[in-house]
């Protein structure tokens, strides 16, 4: 198996400070999450940025400077979100590529996203891959709902994204695809050889969703963005504390964690 990936999700767009006090917002306070999630294992940061005030923001000096933050303090690959938050127009989720960042996600269709619709056109996939490609910016493809795979072929087949093929499996959005084991080795089925893998589960389904990518030789994503807590009823205190229990499952199950620069290798990213 290859080392193991941790991917951190600190920040997300959904999660407020009322519900997590923990909450990283500040281009600061983002910075030395991203240091505490390095330390204790993670090689990669999923970028969410706010405004002071905590509104999800895809504004690109915010992004810039959360960027610069993070690059200052750690090595860790900074992956930015192509998201943001449901309702945003494309235009504005896609200024943070244009500071052709390591990584940024991808998500491949649309998909019903709690009471909201996550809006992801076929045109839309074009149009974000080739923004990647053209700023030098390595995908990882946001896997949803299990027709996305598809999708995410697709673009490979018509050329708008060439391998290593990385896909994150975000499963448990209340109206897209649940967390279960099945479905995770359904999906897994669906990858083309060579293509690798991570999975965030939502909610309680992180932490088994989290062994299970450890144990078949997957990646895993944990953080304040799918999940808030430790454990029932306790709060986590940092995301940090997040990934050091997936480091200290991986540890037990001898499988050594990936470094930044481990990771940039096994995902075909250049060094920036
Ligand atoms: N906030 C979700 C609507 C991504 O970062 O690429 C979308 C999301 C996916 O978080
Ligand atoms: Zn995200």
């Amino acid at each position: 198996m290859d080392k193991l990936i941790i991917t951190a999700a600190m920040v997300g767009a959904e999660v407020t400070r009322e519900t997590q006090p923990n909450l990283p917002i500040t281009p600061d306070e983002i910075a030395a999450a991203a240091l505490a999630c390095r330390e204790a294992g993670a090689s990669i940061c999923h970028l969410h940025v706010r405004f002071d005030d905590g509104t999800p923001t895809q504004d690109r000096e915010r992004f810039r400077e959360t960027i610069a933050a993070i690059e200052a303090k750690s090595d860790i690959i900074v992956q930015v979100s192509t998201g943001g938050a449901v309702g945003m127009q494309p235009e504005e989720r896609l200024q943070p590529v244009t500071l052709s960042p390591e990584m940024a996600t991808l998500t491949c269709g649309t998909v019903n996203f709690g009471d909201e619709v996550f809006w992801n056109s076929p045109d839309l996939l074009k149009q974000f891959a080739t923004e990647l490609k053209r700023y030098g910016v390595r995908p990882e493809f946001e896997i949803f709902d299990a027709g996305m795979v598809a999708n995410a072929l697709n673009l490979v087949r018509q050329g708008f994204v060439e391998p290593p093929l990385h896909f994150d499996f975000v499963l448990g959005v209340p109206g897209a695809l649940p967390a279960s084991a099945k479905n995770l080795l359904y999906l897994t089925e669906l990858l083309p050889e060579g293509a690798t893998w991570s999975v965030a589960g939502v909610g309680r389904q992180q932490l088994p969703m989290a062994a299970l990518a450890v144990t078949l030789g997957g990646h895993v994503r944990v953080g304040f963005e799918d999940n808030i807590y430790y454990r029932k009823g306790e709060l986590a205190t940092s995301n940090a504390q997040l990934v050091a229990r997936v480091a200290r499952i991986a540890a037990e199950l001898d499988r050594p964690l990936a470094t930044p620069d481990e990771a940039r290798a096994l995902l075909g990213i250049q060094k920036r």
